[in-house]
């Protein structure tokens, strides 16, 4: 059956990979599975016919044949739980993945959106200069705690996971920002996953949709 996902049309991230179709094409490249893109607009997510996928009028989706789902979160999840590669057979080690991937979503990854979200539309307000260490510290407070977890482990918990895709693709909304920088083993970890070739393939997908340069035929 196609599995069809939803993506930017044109990414506010410019081809960075950072838009959260990225971790589910990255998961499907792992599992081995093709995949189309259907590419919606800003305002192609707002209808109603994307709005009876996404009820929150978002990007991504995935639809395979009467089943559509939302949260890329989930997508992954499901896509791990459908096909070998993205978690472990024995139940404890399964369990521990399936753990991380919650601690990507929802421990790691919520002080880093914060911190973006200040950084893109509150740079304006007076208070913002004050907040900012405010931010950078509850970031970099769960990084100690990740880093230390980790230690010198390729992984998070033996061999690579669901677990580690939705964490690299955490971690990734960090480069640049030099708090990411400051952690060898975290910044090493984030480009082994960039270095799968699952990676590379859905990353040049992702970019190919930002240059324009898509397959014709
Ligand atoms: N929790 C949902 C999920 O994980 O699927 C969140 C989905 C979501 O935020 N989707 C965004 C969206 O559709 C695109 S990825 N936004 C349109 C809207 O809400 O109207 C978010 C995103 C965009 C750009 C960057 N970037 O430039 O770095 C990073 C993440």
């Amino acid at each position: 059956m196609t599995i069809t996902i939803t993506a930017f049309e044109r990414s506010p991230d410019r081809g960075k990979g950072l838009a959260r179709d990225m971790p589910v094409r990255w998961a499907l490249e792992e599992v081995g599975q093709p995949y189309d893109v259907r590419l919606l607009s800003f305002s192609a997510m707002k209808e109603p016919a994307h709005r009876a996928l996404h009820p929150f009028g978002q990007v991504p989706t995935y639809e395979e044949g009467d089943l559509a789902l939302f949260e890329s979160g989930a997508i992954v999840f499901h896509i791990a739980e459908r096909h070998a590669g993205l978690l472990p057979d024995d139940a404890n080690a399964r369990a521990r993945a399936i753990t991380w991937m919650f601690a990507a979503l929802s421990t790691v990854e919520p002080p880093i959106v914060e911190r973006s979200m200040a950084m893109l539309v509150e740079r304006d307000k007076g208070w913002y200069e004050e907040r900012l260490p405010i931010l950078d510290k509850r970031v970099r407070d769960r990084l100690d705690e990740l880093s230390g977890r980790l230690g010198d482990a390729d992984w998070l918990d033996d061999a690579f996971s669901a677990g580690d895709l939705l964490m690299v693709a955490v971690l990734r909304r960090l480069q640049g920002s030099g708090i990411l920088e400051k952690y060898p083993n975290l910044s090493a970890y984030v480009a082994r996953g960039e270095a799968r070739p699952a990676f590379e393939r859905a990353f040049e997908a992702q970019l190919a949709v930002f240059i324009g340069d898509l397959p014709t035929g």
